[in-house]
């Protein structure tokens, strides 16, 4: 069983995701959304509301191998949602969630067996090269563009085409499937304390980002009223870099869906991407109370 003392394998994980479906059958349905590269399921928990015509959020997670912190906290959401639902507020039993928490299987049981700080998928590469995409510059919007690579010894490299990687492309199948329902988007990174929106490719922002900036300072205050410490908001290319491809610029820019997040999560340089297991309970609390802080704006649109 999972818990949130350590980092669990990717095994351990999908035994939760089968628990919850088998404990609340009307609740949660686990979705085959397709295959990473390696062959391991992409799988999309459904947390339904009950409600029929309930607006959704999405959340991901593990999209870079390294950033355990990610489907941890992600996990924890689930649960909180799932486990906790009484002790949270009318929106988070009205609306649906759609949670991805590993994007990227392969990468993140490859940064457990063989290198710790692997970031991108396992995509072979051809002979004398590298290994690895970097999903969050694979996403079809903006493609190849700032902040991208086509080298595949980078740690940026974009792929050879948008969509090349299988994580992506099941991703993006999903996500257009259901975006008539699906108002909010988050994907979890780590690490560095930000709240990011668009752009990422560029340092512009998309029209309606007064409203991504509100409630995404809304956000940032839900997590220190929650004990959490100080977490950065702002356009994405202007305050942490820019970077084309990402799934924020696709999510927004293709998708149509209006409040689109990067969350770079715990902590701010001290441990970095080897953030130590003492830190998943609180780190998570920050994730769950910027997700309470979406699904009651989700849930209060018109
Ligand atoms: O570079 C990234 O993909 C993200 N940072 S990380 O350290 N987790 O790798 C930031 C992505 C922000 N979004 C876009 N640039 N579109
Ligand atoms: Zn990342």
């Amino acid at each position: 069983r999972l818990t949130w003392q350590r980092y669990h394998r990717l095994s351990d994980h999908m035994e939760f995701h089968d628990y919850l479906q088998k404990e609340f059958p009307n609740m949660v349905q686990v979705v085959n959304i397709g295959t990473s590269v390696e062959g391991r399921q992409m799988r999309v928990l459904k947390i339904s509301s009950g409600q029929p015509n309930a607006k959704a959020v999405w959340i991901d997670g593990g999209t870079h191998a390294r950033e355990w912190i990610s489907p941890a906290s992600v996990s924890y959401i689930v649960s909180e949602f799932v486990e906790n639902r009484a002790a949270h507020g009318p929106y988070v039993a009205g609306v649906d969630l759609y949670v991805a928490p590993f994007v990227n299987p392969d990468g993140y049981e490859y940064s457990h067996a063989v290198d710790r700080l692997w970031r991108k998928n396992r995509k072979a590469g051809g002979s004398g090269t590298c290994a690895g995409t970097d999903l969050n510059r694979n996403y079809g919007y903006k493609w190849g563009g700032a902040g991208s690579s086509r080298q595949p010894c980078k740690e940026i490299y974009a792929g050879n085409r948008a969509f090349s990687e299988p994580e992506t492309a099941a991703i993006s199948r999903f996500v257009l499937a259901n975006k008539d329902k699906i108002k909010a988007y988050v994907t979890f990174h780590s690490y560095g304390q930000y709240i990011l929106y668009p752009w990422g490719y560029d340092r512009k922002v998309p029209p309606d980002y007064a409203d991504l900036d509100r409630v995404g300072r809304k956000m940032a205050r839900a997590i220190q009223s929650a004990g959490g410490p100080s977490y950065t908001v702002g356009n994405s290319a202007a305050t942490l870099y820019a970077a084309s491809g990402g799934a924020d610029d696709w999510a927004k820019g293709a998708a149509g869906i209006k409040y689109t997040y990067t969350i770079e999560l715990r902590d701010n340089g001290a441990y970095g991407f080897v953030l130590p297991a003492q830190f998943i309970e609180p780190t998570a609390r920050d994730a769950m109370a910027a997700i309470k802080v979406i699904a009651e704006e989700v849930y209060n649109l018109p």
